[in-house]
């Protein structure tokens, strides 16, 4: 489903000629092919396969994934760099990947974790948040996209851990560096089997301008006329660090090892009494493990917010 943003400003020039005033620009975010991001799951799939069942931190599967997503990102001509910490031992990895042009005083972050836990491949969480931020990151060069906002992505290190990528990267930030960013939106399980449309809590303790980016993400899913809920992910997640440091965040969660009410049922479908993610943190957290169609509206939602607050 395409998602269409009015620019409001081609409407709110006065003194045109008719020929000037007529038909308002249009943007366009881009239709995310949920095909490709379900391409991106498969081979997280195989990473995993290839190195003992995980992409876990300080484990082979992990680094794999940062040296193939850099890949991919390298050749649609963004500029990366690879970021590394210790944590219990082992050195961890934020990949961080900037698109070339925009305000570099006015930064769009997006982001989302990397490693699974030790115990399956982490398909849906969170190969998901991951896999989608790299599809809407390559569709941004592949449309051309020229915001007037800078564009970076991370994909952090040892969340399962406690957070250690994120916390890691805020922390090598200058206070400079930090009031560059204007925005973080953090995606973190997005296809979840048994799904619920959760949209971050602006509200909820955040810094200024939280409230608008849970609003344009509402209005992303308003749009393909799914309703949402708020929840509060509080400490659960990279965006934490970035709120602390007083950056406006936002995100979407298609639910975890919670149980899906009989009301979320009626009104989401799929099955109550269940856990929105009866594979959390499990072996069988594989490319079986996704609802193809949360995968796609989050996706889709994605690629709105971001082309709407970087425009
Ligand atoms: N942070 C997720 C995990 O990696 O286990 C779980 C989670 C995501 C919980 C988003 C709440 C909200
Ligand atoms: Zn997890």
């Amino acid at each position: 489903m395409r998602i269409l943003i009015a620019l409001a400003a081609a409407l709110m020039v006065t003194g045109t000629t008719a020929a000037q005033a007529a038909a308002p620009a249009a943007l366009a975010a881009p239709n995310i092919n949920v095909a490709n991001v379900q391409a991106h799951l498969n081979q997280f799939q195989s990473i995993a396969n290839a190195n003992g069942g995980n992409r876990a931190h300080g484990r082979p599967g992990y680094l794999a994934s940062v040296n193939w997503v850099k890949s991919k990102l390298d050749a649609a001509g963004f500029t990366t760099r690879v970021q590394s910490f210790t944590y219990g031992g082992a050195t961890g990895y934020n990949l961080i990947a900037d698109y070339p042009g925009g305000d570099a005083n006015n930064v769009v972050m997006l982001g989302g974790h990397l490693d699974s836990v030790t115990a399956g491949p982490g398909i849906n969480d969170n190969g998901t948040g991951s896999a989608t931020n790299l599809e809407v990151a390559l569709q941004m060069a592949a449309t051309g996209f020229k915001p007037t906002k800078h564009v970076r992505f991370g994909w952090w290190g040892a969340e399962e851990l406690g957070l250690r990528g994120s916390n890691a990267y805020v922390a090598s930030l200058t206070t400079a560096e930090k009031s560059k960013i204007k925005a973080y939106l953090n995606f973190d399980m997005t296809g979840s089997p048994n799904p619920g449309y959760f949209v971050y809590d602006g509200a909820d303790g955040q810094p200024a301008g939280s409230v608008e980016l849970q609003k344009r993400l509402e209005a992303g899913f308003a749009t393909l006329n799914v309703p949402t809920e708020l929840t509060r992910v509080g400490g659960r997640s990279d965006h934490a660090a970035f709120a602390r440091a007083g950056i406006a965040t936002g995100g979407t969660f298609t639910g975890a090892e919670q149980t899906k009410t009989a009301a979320q049922a009626r009104k989401w479908g799929g099955t109550a009494g269940q856990a929105f993610d009866r594979c959390y943190h499990r072996s069988c957290d594989t490319t079986s493990n996704i609802n193809t169609t949360a995968l796609d509206r989050n996706a889709d939602v994605i690629a709105y917010a971001l082309w709407a607050t970087a425009a």
